[in-house]
């Protein structure tokens, strides 16, 4: 099995979002550690599936990140599953995740399942509308759900969600001072390898992924930026 504590960069697919065989082929292709099939609307089983098993046809390691429960189908790698820690609903903290258990835990395959605590900081991105993410945070805010998400709640992966925006690397750098175990993942607004570069100075991983649809020769120059 794969060990995510040696990955540095990730991109994330839509399945809600069409790209071609070649394009898909270059980025799976690239060196990146992952590829992370996820999204906000427009999620479906058939769209995720037909995604999966596109990506499947490369070694590459394949992540379901689950939004909906009913779009939940066996044969990727591993699920990230989010809990928003900035939500103001119950429903995107523990609701949903009660709820799946309740309905599949005894068939749930634990060693497959990792628990992401995500704080989602873009006001303007869908997730931080769709689960009402109180994003009025100062630093010590956020430095204090990311030690939350590893003292009290052992949580492998710490996710600081920026999505369609370049976020601050300077409070990535501090939150990344307060994390020993936890794995830190920075998403958002990545587009080319001097930002890969910059937040992958703290981030333990990156994850581009809009810039794969706007400019895919610049986003695959974000694996090499990291990588090497
Ligand atoms: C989105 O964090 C990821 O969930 C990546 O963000 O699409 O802005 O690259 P971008």
């Amino acid at each position: 099995m794969y060990d995510i504590r040696e990955w540095r960069h990730v991109f994330k697919l839509d399945p809600n979002r069409s790209i071609n065989d070649e394009d898909l082929e270059r980025i799976c292709e690239s060196g990146t550690d992952a590829v992370i099939v996820g999204g906000t609307e427009g999620i479906t089983l058939e769209n995720v599936l037909n995604l999966m098993a596109r990506i499947r046809k490369f070694s590459v390691p394949c992540v379901l990140e689950v939004s909906t429960i009913d779009s939940v189908t066996p044969g990727f790698d591993f699920y990230f599953i989010p809990t928003v820690l900035n939500s103001r609903d119950s429903k995107w903290i523990t609701g949903l995740h009660q709820q799946a258990v309740k309905e599949y835990g005894k068939i749930m395959n634990w060693e497959e399942i990792i628990m992401e605590g995500y704080c989602i900081l873009n006001q303007d991105c869908k997730a931080a509308w769709l689960t009402s993410a109180d994003v009025n945070l100062d630093k010590e805010d956020v430095k204090s759900f990311a030690m939350m998400s590893e003292k009290m709640f052992h949580l492998p992966v710490f996710y600081l969600e920026y999505s369609g925006k370049y976020g601050d690397p300077e409070l990535v750098r501090e939150v990344k001072e307060v994390l020993e175990e936890t794995v830190l993942f920075y998403g958002g607004g990545i587009e080319s390898a001097e930002q890969a570069k910059e937040m992958a100075a703290h981030a333990d991983v990156i994850v581009v992924g809009n810039a794969v649809y706007k400019n895919l020769a610049e986003a695959l120059k974000t694996v090499s930026a990291v990588k090497s």
